[in-house]
């Protein structure tokens, strides 16, 4: 079928919940993808950094091969001699005393919340429904009711209400904000993003994470780091909060850890917190699933192995470089942090941000706009030196078209 008759399908039979740009793919290798006539393209979306490993990584299908053929799923109404295999490997990997595995960034939020909310009543003290967790405005944490109820993007919270209360948002970036929210003496945790991605790739001032975390500890409140997005090596370390060496009391992630081959969430977080849920208190039916599992330890030990995080940080600074150095003033800004960047873009008689990123998909490049004038630039961290900078060149022919 052409791109035009599958776009079509779509339409009449899919819900209408998003709006892709015209490019139908039908093939994935590493960095590239390829549409159903043919025509490769440089992926510097990566699924939202899901596919950090590159497309289709033959150490992570094969781990999904091998254990489809044996056991994918028993639910956790029984053991299996996958899951306690995994829990020690990914605790290890990131320093916790537990997991607790979920499926998708959204569940594993909302498992953070409510593991926030339980640790506030047995261990804070707080006195029953009355914990608040703070927020940062321009937040991205998922899409279910109650993640919406503390957003402040009207596209993603309006006419979803009645909305989940218990949520204070502050300014991102404002230290002195977050201290005079934490004066409310019911605040059981602090939520955020290290890098704001879907609104637009917000880098923090340095200083930031460390003393956002240094607050929570003076005020006995739970740092939460959602690095849903920014973990898994994207920003030039393991975790974005490894570049200010702040240990979150709860960590999150997802998309990368299983290399987006395979849906796979957790969160992490020691004893004192964790054993707070108890059997029964929480879970899920595909929850740490023997095939997850399996995939994810190999895509973790693609992450150590091939040295992501070192070639995400060393091609990132390469890649702001060139980007400030096109002689345009269509690009207004340039931010990021390893390969999580974006440009802002200034219209230019009547192109706009979109436009851009259609013209880019013309010259092999695919990108997509955040927010109307932000492009975001996440190429999978398995790209070479030498493939960065043909996309430096198809980036600064297609904004010099303009
Ligand atoms: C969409 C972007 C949006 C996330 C962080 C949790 C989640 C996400 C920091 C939830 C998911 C995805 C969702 C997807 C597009 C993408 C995204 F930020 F990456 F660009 F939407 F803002 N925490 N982000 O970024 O994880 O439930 O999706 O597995 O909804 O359009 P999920």
């Amino acid at each position: 079928m052409t791109s035009q008759e599958l776009i079509a399908l779509e339409d009449k039979y899919g819900a209408h919940n998003y709006h892709p740009l015209p490019v139908v793919l039908s093939k994935g290798e590493g960095v590239y993808v390829w549409d159903v006539d043919g025509k490769r393209y440089y992926d510097f979306l990566s699924a939202y950094s899901a596919v950090n490993q590159g497309h289709c990584h033959p150490v992570i299908v094969d781990a999904l091969k091998q254990q489809a053929d044996v056991l994918t799923l028993t639910s956790r109404a029984f053991y299996n001699d996958v899951l306690g295999e995994y829990e020690k490997y990914v605790t290890e990997y990131f320093g916790f005393d537990k997991v607790l595995p979920m499926n998708t960034g959204a569940e594993a939020v909302e498992t953070a919340l409510k593991l926030c909310r339980k640790w506030s009543y047995q261990k804070k003290g707080l006195s029953p429904d009355t914990a608040k967790i703070i927020v940062c405005d321009g937040n991205f944490h998922g899409r279910t009711t109650t993640i919406i109820s503390f957003s402040n993007d009207e596209d993603a919270r309006k006419e979803f209400g009645p909305y989940t209360p218990g949520f204070v948002s502050i300014p991102y970036n404002d230290l002195d904000a977050l201290a005079e929210a934490l004066k409310d003496e019911n605040v059981a945790g602090f939520m955020v993003e290290p890098i704001q991605g879907e609104a637009g790739v917000f880098v923090p001032d340095e200083g930031f994470l460390k003393g956002a975390h240094k607050l929570c500890k003076e005020h006995d409140v739970l740092f939460i780091a959602d690095e849903v997005q920014t973990g898994i090596a994207r920003t030039g370390k393991l975790l974005a909060v490894d570049h200010e060496e702040v240990k979150p009391d709860v960590l999150i992630l997802g998309k990368a850890i299983s290399g987006g081959v395979f849906p796979v969430s957790a969160v992490f977080a020691n004893d004192d917190i964790m054993l707070c849920i108890k059997p029964g208190e929480h879970g899920s039916t595909f929850g740490g699933n023997p095939l997850a599992c399996k995939v994810a330890i190999a895509a973790l030990e693609v992450v150590k192995d091939e040295e992501l995080a070192a070639n995400s940080q060393r091609l990132g600074e390469i890649l702001r470089r060139e980007l400030a150095a096109i002689d345009t003033d269509m690009i207004t800004l340039v931010r990021g942090k390893g390969l999580l960047n974006a440009i802002v873009i200034k219209p230019k008689d009547g192109k706009e941000a979109w436009d851009v990123c259609l013209k880019l998909r013309d010259n092999g490049l695919l990108a997509k706009p955040t927010h109307g004038d932000i492009i975001r630039f996440a190429p999978p961290l398995v790209i070479t030196e030498e493939q960065l900078m043909e996309c430096v060149e198809i980036i600064k022919k297609t904004i010099l078209s303009f």
